[in-house]
């Protein structure tokens, strides 16, 4: 292809550390499963307003590609060397932070997950796909009874019933135009699906971005709750299926921005005075390490004061230390709702 012309506006990670030295060194490679570079940066090169613009096609590219990855890996999560991959996935109990429900929605957290030895959706083909989708849905049936649920291939509903299902915000829609470059919504909706549990609490999304996004959610502030049950459901599918993982890098996926704990853990939260106090917001956000996105999470707006607020860490910190700084920072910034 010859060294790769990004857009002259593109910011992206990759145009930034990509240099043609780089580029020399890695173009020539392929991971065993046959992934290359050109296909790794496709989407930050069809995508200028890409932040990162490289997405990893298997677990082998994170060591393959590691003199683009890294540096990208590096300044993206604020980690230098050395750093690891710490897990700490024990339940957890903390004050309650808004039992009256002023100001808290709702609670959600996820983590992504692949299945070691398959590539990642970017790359996987047809066949594996749906390998992928039947190992997942037969671990999925023996989910202990809190969270026992069904699973639904995408291609077993009608269109309506689709419908139903995304604007529940049960499935999922086709990736976005940057996940679309990348390869990851080649044959859509063939050997997709999601796991309900009967109170929709507990989910799980097969073959999305990742092999599996593992959601807990549920309408009020109780971040331990919804982290125990997300534990529960972990501890299931991991009994059952091999997830990619590295002593460093942690669970591997296809974005290099979810690699660690591969765990978002967020509230929608209600805040009408912050609203208009964005400079205090910010700094108690940054304080905690928190992200505040708009209510429909990335690059989408404020609606009636609602902020999606989740962890901005993710890599060389565990999971338990996350749902503690969220525990904190969401805790001061209610707080400073409280006495504006
Ligand atoms: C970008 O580079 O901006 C996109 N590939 C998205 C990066 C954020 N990652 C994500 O949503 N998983």
């Amino acid at each position: 292809m010859g060294f790769p012309r990004f857009h002259p506006d593109s910011c992206a990670l990759v145009k930034r550390y990509l240099t043609p030295e780089v580029y020399e060194q890695l173009a020539c490679l392929k991971t065993r499963t046959g992934f290359t570079l050109d296909a790794a940066i496709q989407s930050g090169l069809c995508n200028p307003d890409s932040h990162i613009g490289i997405y990893a096609g298997d677990a082998e590219a994170y060591s393959l590609f590691a003199p683009i990855l890294d540096p990208i890996i590096h300044a993206y999560h604020a980690v230098e060397d050395p750093f690891e991959h710490r897990p700490g996935l024990d339940p957890i109990l903390l004050a309650p932070l808004d039992p009256d429900k002023n100001f808290i929605v709702s609670s959600r957290i996820r983590v992504a997950r692949n299945l070691k030895g398959f590539s990642f959706p970017c790359h996987i083909g047809s066949q594996d796909r749906g390998q992928v989708e039947f190992s997942v849905s037969q671990a999925l049936r023996k989910m202990p009874r809190e969270i026992d649920g069904k699973y639904l291939s995408f291609k077993d509903l009608g269109r309506s019933q689709m419908q139903d299902f995304l604007s529940q915000r049960l499935a999922f829609p086709k990736g976005d135009r940057f996940q679309d470059a990348a390869g990851i919504n080649r044959n859509f909706p063939d050997s997709r699906g999601f796991f309900s549990s009967r109170n929709e609490q507990f989910m799980v999304w097969v073959n999305e971005e990742d092999h599996l996004r593992i959601i807990s959610m549920e309408s009020s502030s109780d971040v331990c709750g919804v982290f125990n049950r997300l534990l529960l459901g972990l501890d299931h599918l991991g009994a059952q299926l091999r997830f990619a993982v590295d002593e460093k890098y942690g669970f591997l996926t296809s974005c290099p921005t979810n690699i660690g704990t591969a765990m978002r853990a967020g509230v929608h939260i209600c805040l009408r005075r912050l609203e208009k106090h964005q400079d205090l917001l910010n700094h108690l956000a940054n304080q905690h390490h928190l992200q505040i996105r708009g209510t429909g999470g990335e690059n989408t707006s404020v609606d009636r004061a609602i902020f999606d607020i989740s962890n901005k860490q993710r890599l060389g910190i565990s999971e338990n230390r996350i749902l503690r700084n969220l525990h904190t920072g969401l805790a001061a910034i209610i707080h400073a709702e409280k006495n504006l």
